[in-house]
């Protein structure tokens, strides 16, 4: 700081004379002008409008003039700090403003180039399926029964009633893994891959006292060309429930049941006399066009494609279990009786999702099990 000032007059102080003032300011302002980065401003804000910088230090010197001087000299250093920081904020703005649009291009994403994370998988929608299908029964009480996919005849076959000599047993509807019983064996049980889910039914009754409630999914295997309606491996899941007074009411009851959950509380089911030799009497089960509700039959105006207009969709087999079956299996069918019924998981997801062809299920190809979601 300067010396007290004998003569009164600013000028005197050299840091004050106006010339020294609009130089500092210069220089400031030269400097933000200069700075190319926010770093480079922020040195030079330090440099010319911190604590030690010219333009304070100058400021300092005006407690030392003569009241009368003073007002003057601190209205020019004033003006020269206003403008100095208002050129500092105006160049602060700039180069933020400059920084962002930088950020914005060097950090882009570009959300179109590939990407080699590993995708996450999905869940097959058959599986799903089935797994809501088994659901349904769980949650009346049902246990889940398995068993083995390469199967005993006798089980697949024999205990369900299957006489030697039927159809099913030829080596052309039946994968036969050992031995063929069939009319000519010489007795000998053979080894097949169960042609139906059907086969846990005896497992089951042979493995529990009744009461049994069981739902049994499973994969099963014919010897049926792929195409758009067939496929050698497929799904099926069934149901086997053995009590005491058991009817066919039940059976009707459940089916409405199965129906409504997985399709509105609106559906129903239908059955019509059909032949299994282990169920008597014996139905073919339909279920009311979830789509259309019935109400495509006779309408040519409200076509449906999913019933093809007509009013119901074939779903599987059911009916009364066979006394024979229940004796085979050690169950008194004077104190006990049953209902069953399986059906295709295939054909429930074709309908179901609109899939046209039974190939794209069993393709494995992912763009066809995406679309179903990661449901779990
Ligand atoms: C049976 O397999 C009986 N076990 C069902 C049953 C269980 C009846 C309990 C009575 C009591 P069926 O052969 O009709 O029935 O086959 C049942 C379902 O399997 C068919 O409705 C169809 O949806 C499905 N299915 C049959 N063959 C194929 C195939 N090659 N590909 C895909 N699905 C098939």
């Amino acid at each position: 700081m300067s010396a007290p000032n004998k003569s009164y007059d600013p000028v005197e102080v050299e840091a004050l004379k106006p010339e020294e003032i609009e130089r500092m300011r210069d220089e400031a302002l030269a400097a933000f002008a200069a700075a190319g980065d926010l770093d480079a401003l922020q040195e030079a804000k330090v440099a010319h409008t911190g604590g030690t910088s010219p333009l304070a230090l100058a400021n300092r010197e005006i407690g030392a003039l003569p009241p009368h001087a003073k007002a003057d000299a601190g209205k020019r250093v004033g003006q020269a700090r206003g403008a100095v920081n208002k050129a500092l904020a105006a160049r602060q703005t700039e180069l933020e403003a400059e920084r962002d649009a930088r950020v914005l291009v060097e950090e882009a994403v570009d959300v179109t180039l590939p990407y080699d994370r590993v995708p996450a998988g999905a869940r097959h929608p058959l599986t799903t399926m089935m797994e809501r299908v088994s659901d349904v029964f769980v949650s009346m009480g049902y246990e889940i029964a398995e068993g083995p996919e390469v199967e005993a005849e006798w089980f697949n076959f024999d205990a369900l009633n299957f006489t030697p000599d039927h159809p099913a047993r030829q080596m052309q509807d039946t994968f036969f893994v050992q031995g063929a019983k069939g009319a000519d064996s010489d007795g000998e049980s053979g080894v097949v891959l169960r042609t139906h889910t059907s086969p846990v039914q005896a497992r089951a009754l042979l493995d529990r006292e009744p009461p049994v409630y069981v739902v049994c999914p499973g994969r099963v295997y014919r010897t049926d060309e792929l195409d758009a309606t067939h496929t050698p491996v497929f799904h099926q899941i069934e149901l086997l429930a053995v009590d005491e007074g058991l009817t066919m009411a039940d059976l009707k009851g459940t089916l409405d049941h199965m129906v409504q959950s997985l399709f509105g509380a609106d559906m129903k089911t239908r059955l019509r006399p059909n032949y299994f030799p282990f169920t008597e009497p014996s139905a073919e089960m339909d279920m009311l066009c979830y789509v259309c509700k019935g109400e495509s039959v006779g309408n040519p105006d409200r076509s449906c494609r999913t019933c093809s207009s007509e009013g119901w969709i074939e779903l599987g087999g059911c009916g009364m279990v066979n006394p024979r079956v229940l004796i085979a299996c050690g169950v008194d069918p004077e104190k006990y009786s049953g209902f069953a019924f399986g059906f295709g998981i295939e054909r429930m997801l074709m309908f179901r999702h609109n899939v046209e062809d039974m190939r794209d299920m069993v393709e494995g190809d992912v763009r066809f099990t995406r679309p179903f979601g990661m449901e779990i």
